[in-house]
């Protein structure tokens, strides 16, 4: 019932489409009276703004769910919640931060105090002059847009702290988170979590006979092939210098050799050209499982994958070694040989 009511009041005015930060600015006014929705529309509207409408503040917090406007204008009396009731909802709710504009009739100066406390960041009293409403919706459009911005510039700083500079693949700290939400997910639901590290083979060589340049050159290259052979339900990333990992969750062991040998080959039939030299690069990989309960903690499973990989290196390189049995209950029912 009161979905309807909030479809019909809801007044999508059309957003002048030349100028997109204002086509993506939602007002949502909620007013129990007729009289003052329709005199706040007619000013917002030859604004360009998005104006939404709710008669009542349960109808407010049910719009405000579905069309998350950066803006509200709230009255203070309402026949359900009062304006200051819903701000304290709407402070506790919610993780986006909108900016509230009440709505009061009373100046009394107590009165404006509460409706502050409750989380208002403005107010304008009733009857309210066109000018100071417009005036104040610009506030807030100023401070949600910087709201924006900083929401905006978290994300990519987010996004940043997770990825490494020089390959673009997922660092450290992003494999740690997703690996370990990976195992706990294997542990409860039994399937098998596998990791192998990969490190270049006399990296160090290349560096000093063609330059640091070309060393990154054959870095992003690598991550290039492992991106390439990364499946959605995978993840590879770089942990250190020339140290990569992939993790893969399901397959059992054929299909891990499988998946990991093809990006050693992949590695080996790559040519580099530095200086009209040709230069090949090559890589030594460790792996290490976990299927059963009681998942392993990564540093463990990482510390198997790394002694598989010291085997491969010591074994001749540009080779790939597993660590068995695997860890876990079921994983040490998976054989005790090794491959390579
Ligand atoms: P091994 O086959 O035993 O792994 O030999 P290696 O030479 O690859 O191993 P070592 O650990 O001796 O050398 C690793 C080198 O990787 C040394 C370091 O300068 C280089 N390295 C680490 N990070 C980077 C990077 O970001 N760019 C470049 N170009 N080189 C890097
Ligand atoms: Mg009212
Ligand atoms: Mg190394
Ligand atoms: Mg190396």
């Amino acid at each position: 019932m009161r979905r309807k009511h909030a479809e019909q009041y809801t007044a999508v005015v059309p957003a002048d489409t030349t100028n997109p930060v204002r086509e993506q600015f939602k007002i949502l006014v909620a007013d129990d009276s007729r009289i003052y929705r329709s005199l706040v529309e007619k000013v917002l509207a030859p604004e360009g703004h998005t104006l939404v409408f709710a008669e009542n503040g349960y109808e407010a917090l049910e719009a405000m769910a579905i069309h998350q406007p950066s803006l509200l204008i709230s009255d203070w009396e309402m026949p359900d919640i009062t304006g200051p009731e819903l701000c304290r909802k709407i402070r506790l709710d919610q993780e986006r931060y909108i900016h509230i504009i009440l709505l009061t009739s009373n100046t009394e100066k107590d009165q404006i105090i509460e409706g502050l406390a409750a989380g208002a960041d403005d107010y304008l009293t009733k009857p309210f002059h066109s000018g100071e409403l417009l005036a104040r919706v610009g506030v807030g459009r100023r401070v949600a847009e910087l709201h924006r911005q900083i929401h905006a510039k978290n994300l990519l700083l987010e996004q940043l702290a997770r990825t490494d500079s020089l390959t673009g693949l997922p660092n450290r700290r992003a494999i740690e988170e997703w690996t370990m939400r990976e195992l706990s997910g294997a542990e409860r639901h039994g399937f098998s979590m596998w990791l192998a590290i990969a490190d270049l083979d006399h990296f160090k060589k290349i560096n000093d006979s063609c330059g640091h340049e070309a060393g990154d050159l054959v870095l992003k290259r690598f991550a290039g092939i492992l991106k390439a052979n990364t499946r959605s339900s995978n993840m590879c990333g770089r942990i250190g210098g020339e140290e990569f990992v992939i993790a893969l969750s399901h397959g059992d062991r054929i299909g891990v050799e499988t998946a990991v040998d093809r990006i050693r080959r992949q590695l080996e039939a790559e040519e580099f050209l530095f200086d009209g030299i040709v230069v090949k690069a090559t890589a030594s990989f460790g792996i290490a499982g976990f299927r059963g309960s009681n998942a392993p903690v990564l540093d463990e499973l990482l510390r198997k994958a790394d002694e598989a990989l010291y085997r491969a290196k010591r074994e001749g390189r540009n080779r790939l070694e597993f660590s068995l049995p695997l860890l876990g209950d079921v994983g040490a029912a998976d054989g005790g040989e090794t491959t390579s």
